[in-house]
């Protein structure tokens, strides 16, 4: 049984924490991984705060167990989210794609715990600083919006800057990933691209057959030009996007209308020509659907079954 601080603080089973993906990951799905004993998240992404409210209630007819909700900073509706959040108490709160400073005393008050996604080691001191519980230290393998750090060098080097736990997140989709997040020093794992596919999971069957089929190269950062690169499939969308990014003649403007309700279009309406697809580099590895609560339960077992042999490396040990 793998078992972390994370565990305990979060009443949890398993130290594994679902992504929040925007348009995607709803009450459904949280509910199916916090049942399964990992923390399922909600995503708050662009939904205003009484959409977000009743996503909550929905929850908390579907699971006992807690759940968390992530709040994505470039929202428009950030102020009503954070507040709805605090006045719901949640219990635990994701934080992505920027710097939620202003929002985390509120929370605390309201007995929330705070965990941002950081892309740097600058912005995981901050945070702790401001007394969040945790950080999730997240690589540019991701999906969606990602910063410029690889997960292999981030985690160690958030590890060793703070004294709070660190969650790893980017290029995680199995046991392997969890005992490589584990001896970088993180106490726990967030996955989003392996949920994809999860049985409880409700974006459109064309978006989980892309993602079975996905290859290792498969997949393309655009948004560099907006200053917030995004990873997808490549696709239909990013080809047209890409050529747009790079024709100077083509305003900022035009490039936001043009991504704008793309993701949207992928999740819920299966659009293979116009949806952005968004997904993190080991789309390749998840090719097989399943139940949420088997896919939280494998991924530790597997990572067990490796730490319990990888002491056979050490000169010297006898080997199980
Ligand atoms: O937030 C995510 N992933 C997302 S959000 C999203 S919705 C969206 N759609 C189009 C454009 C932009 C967003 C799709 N995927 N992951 C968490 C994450 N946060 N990754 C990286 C960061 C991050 C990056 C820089 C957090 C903070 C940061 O710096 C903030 C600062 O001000 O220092």
């Amino acid at each position: 049984m793998i078992h972390t601080c994370l565990c305990k603080d979060l009443g949890i089973e398993y130290p594994v924490l679902q992504g929040g993906m925007a348009w995607i990951a709803d009450a459904d799905l949280a509910a199916a991984v916090s049942n399964g004993g990992g923390l399922g998240i909600i995503a708050a992404m662009n939904a205003d705060g009484e959409s977000i409210r009743a996503e909550i209630r929905k929850c908390r007819t579907l699971t006992q167990k807690p759940f968390g909700v992530n709040v994505m900073l470039m929202s428009p509706y950030v102020d009503e989210v954070a507040k709805v959040v605090a006045e719901e108490r949640i219990p635990v709160v994701v934080t992505g794609a920027g710097n939620p400073a202003k929002y985390i005393k509120d929370w605390n008050d309201a007995g929330c715990k705070v965990i941002p996604v950081v892309a740097s080691v600058a912005l995981a001191k901050m945070m702790e600083r401001r007394g969040v519980y945790a950080v999730i230290a997240e690589g540019g393998e991701s999906g969606g919006h990602i910063g410029e750090m690889s997960t292999m060098a981030l985690v160690p080097q958030v590890v060793s800057a703070v004294r709070i736990p660190v969650i790893a997140a980017g290029g995680i989709a199995d046991g392997r990933g969890l005992v490589a997040a584990l001896a970088l020093g993180a106490v726990g794992v967030q996955m989003g691209t392996r949920f994809l596919v999860a049985d409880e999971c409700n974006v459109h069957e064309n978006y989980k057959q892309k993602i079975l089929a996905a290859k290792d190269t498969d997949t393309v950062v655009t948004g560099r030009r907006l200053g917030h690169p995004v990873r997808g499939l490549r696709s239909a969308f990013s080809r047209v996007y890409t050529e747009k990014e790079n024709d100077p003649s083509f305003s900022a403007e035009e490039l936001e209308a043009l991504g704008s309700s793309s993701l949207r279009r992928a999740a819920r309406e299966g659009d293979l020509e116009t949806g952005s697809f968004l997904c993190g580099q080991i789309a390749g590895l998840v090719n097989r659907k399943m139940p949420a609560a088997e896919i939280v339960r494998s991924v530790c077992s597997e990572a067990e079954e490796i730490l319990l042999s990888m002491h056979s490396y050490v000169k010297g040990v006898d080997s199980v």
